[in-house]
């Protein structure tokens, strides 16, 4: 940090170093294969720190890479101190703390403790009986009253959360797939495992923890109640007494559940939770009431930028916000969010103008900065997501066409995003010698690392600049966000301003043509920062905009 921001008399928070850093997602299957198998790999992503470290990035997250059965994709893991052989050996993780290091890249592990494996040594041994000292681990139930499930709760995968263990009679609980039981956070042991393995990881120098539905682990099964409850944050606050206090890691939380005022719970400077939190407001909006995502609704900007503009303001004076578009388990942000043909570049760069220009830390999910599209996959066989494959085999059981359950993975199926990283125009876009465990997209011959990094114009670029603009403006970091033109439906005006500087990001989110009047106060001269077409240096009253044509200027008073 420069002298000059640190002493900025404007900021009035407290810095912390991750106000300022940008997250890199990595899905490790998914990203670069070293040996040939199909599956990306540990040496893999060692192999590709020099493009992490060109394109700016601070922190990766990695996906799961632990030991697991990969039920589905590692999110179900058998051990939390081991590597999942294709993925690696502990060796290979630890090379990759260090050279990322070197580089000034911390590692924030995927801290998946809902649940297990039905591998892992804790229900092995619960699954015994009854009596067994790691029963209380997991969440069993006798029937109900009719013989079957205790309740009807239901997994996110699909079908009953009740499994029944046929050796004690009793049924376990698991919010996601049978393979996945969940941890009774209620018994101590559990929190103590979780604080000493945390621990573990910690001490051996990695940055912090993206932590898994989160959000979940304070539930009352008999009540139904799996979200938010009566116990989460005192869990959340000992996990930070036992773990993370005197310690300065980045901790984001996946809460699907988060209200603006329970953001505040989570990310509060006076509460000891979380760094932060993801909130999926933006992503659910265009969810259908009863279909969820495998219906979804048309893009509406108006309703979109209220959203965002909500989050904004909500945490402006405490908490913080994270920023993303897609990750792993949503579409890719191109395809949802702006036009992936004729003006798939201006759309890609305009999408991450006006969300690495809001105040918070940016997650990029790989991919996303080359423009990368969604899975074109025509038949179910392509797919592999437990969550799409058992959604199919429930949806075309109630009668749903395959055509339709095909449109609908086209546009929501967890898949999109998890096709290889193309690194060149190579078959399967380089990520592989071999064969891939899915397949890549048609369209790595135009769309891959190597033709970006090498055209300046690309949306490669304009990522890198967009991470380098908030190290060295605090204005991007810390400015308090105004939005303008809320009702527009086509154009997102808003300002940045901490002290005498002042930020101002006009996009034209549509595929048309617009010619926009400014609010007054708007019009406006000084430096381009960033564009899409051409550097603009000042506003006058009524503007026109190109499809898709966004930009960035900065005033100084
Ligand atoms: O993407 C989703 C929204 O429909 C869910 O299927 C998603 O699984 C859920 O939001 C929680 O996600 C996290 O936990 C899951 C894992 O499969 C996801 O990959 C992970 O991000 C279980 O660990
Ligand atoms: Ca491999």
């Amino acid at each position: 940090m420069t002298e000059h921001a640190r002493l900025n008399p404007a900021v009035t928070i407290t810095r912390q170093w991750w106000h300022s850093s940008t997250v890199y997602q990595i899905y490790p299957r998914s990203f670069a294969d070293s040996n040939g198998d199909g599956i990306g790999d540990i040496p893999g992503i060692i192999s590709k720190l020099d493009y992490l470290e060109k394109l700016g990035i601070d922190l990766i997250w990695l996906s799961p890479i632990y030991a697991s059965p990969m039920d589905d994709n590692g999110y179900d893991i058998s051990n939390y101190q081991d590597i999942a052989p294709e993925f690696g050996t502990l060796d290979d993780f630890w090379e990759l703390l260090a050279k990322a290091k070197e580089r000034g890249i911390g590692i924030v592990l995927d801290l998946v403790v809902n649940h297990t494996s039905d591998e892992h040594d804790w229900f092995l041994q619960a699954r015994k009986g009854r009596n067994n000292q790691f029963r209380d681990f997991y969440i069993w139930r006798d029937p109900g009253p009719d013989g079957g499930p205790p309740n009807d709760l239901q997994s996110i995968f699909g079908g009953s959360a009740w499994e029944l263990d046929p050796s004690s009679g009793q049924y376990y609980l698991h919010l996601f797939s049978r393979r996945q039981p969940d941890l009774n956070w209620e018994n101590e042991g559990v929190r103590r495992a979780v604080y000493d393995m945390m621990n573990w990881w910690l001490d051996r120098g990695i940055a912090g923890f993206r932590m898994d539905v989160i959000d979940l682990i304070g539930k009352q099964p008999d009540k139904q109640i799996t979200a938010d409850g009566p116990h989460l944050h005192d869990y959340i606050q000992e996990m930070h007494r036992e773990t993370l206090r005197h310690r300065d890691a980045l901790t984001v939380g996946e809460t699907w559940s988060v209200t603006p005022d329970s953001a505040l719970l989570y990310s509060g400077r006076e509460r000891h939770e979380l760094s932060m939190v993801f909130q999926f407001e933006h992503v659910t909006q265009r969810w259908d009431e009863v279909f969820g995502k495998w219906r979804s609704k048309p893009f509406d900007l108006v309703a979109l930028k209220a959203v965002f503009s909500k989050w904004q303001q909500a945490l402006a004076e405490d908490g913080w916000n994270s920023l993303f578009w897609g990750n792993h388990d949503l579409p890719r942000a191109v395809s949802r969010y702006g036009e992936d043909g004729e003006f798939r570049v201006p759309s890609a760069k305009t999408l991450a103008t006006v969300l690495h220009m809001m105040r918070g830390t940016p997650y990029v999910y790989q991919g996303e900065e080359i423009g990368m599209t969604n899975a074109s996959f025509t038949s179910i066989e392509q797919y592999k997501d437990i969550e799409t494959l058992n959604m199919h085999r429930l949806h075309l059981a109630a009668g749903l066409s395959p055509q339709d359950f095909i449109a609908g993975a086209h546009m929501n199926s967890r898949d999109n995003a998890r096709t290889p990283m193309p690194w060149t125009d190579a078959p399967h876009g380089g990520f592989t010698t071999g064969t891939p465990w899915i397949e890549a997209n048609g369209n790595v011959g135009s769309i891959n690392a190597a033709a970006a990094v090498d055209d300046d114009q690309s949306v490669f670029h304009h990522y890198r600049k967009l991470i380098t603009l908030r190290k060295t403006h605090d204005v991007i970091v810390y400015g308090r966000y105004q939005s303008y033109l809320d009702q527009h439906p086509e154009v997102f005006l808003y300002t940045r301003t901490l002290g005498g500087d002042r930020v101002t990001v006009l996009a034209n989110l549509s595929k048309a043509p617009v010619v926009v009047e400014l609010p007054g106060e708007i019009v406006t001269g000084g430096e381009a920062l960033v564009w899409t077409h051409q550097p603009i240096s000042s506003l006058e009253q009524t503007v026109s905009l190109r499809p898709w044509e966004s930009f960035c200027i900065l005033t100084r008073t």
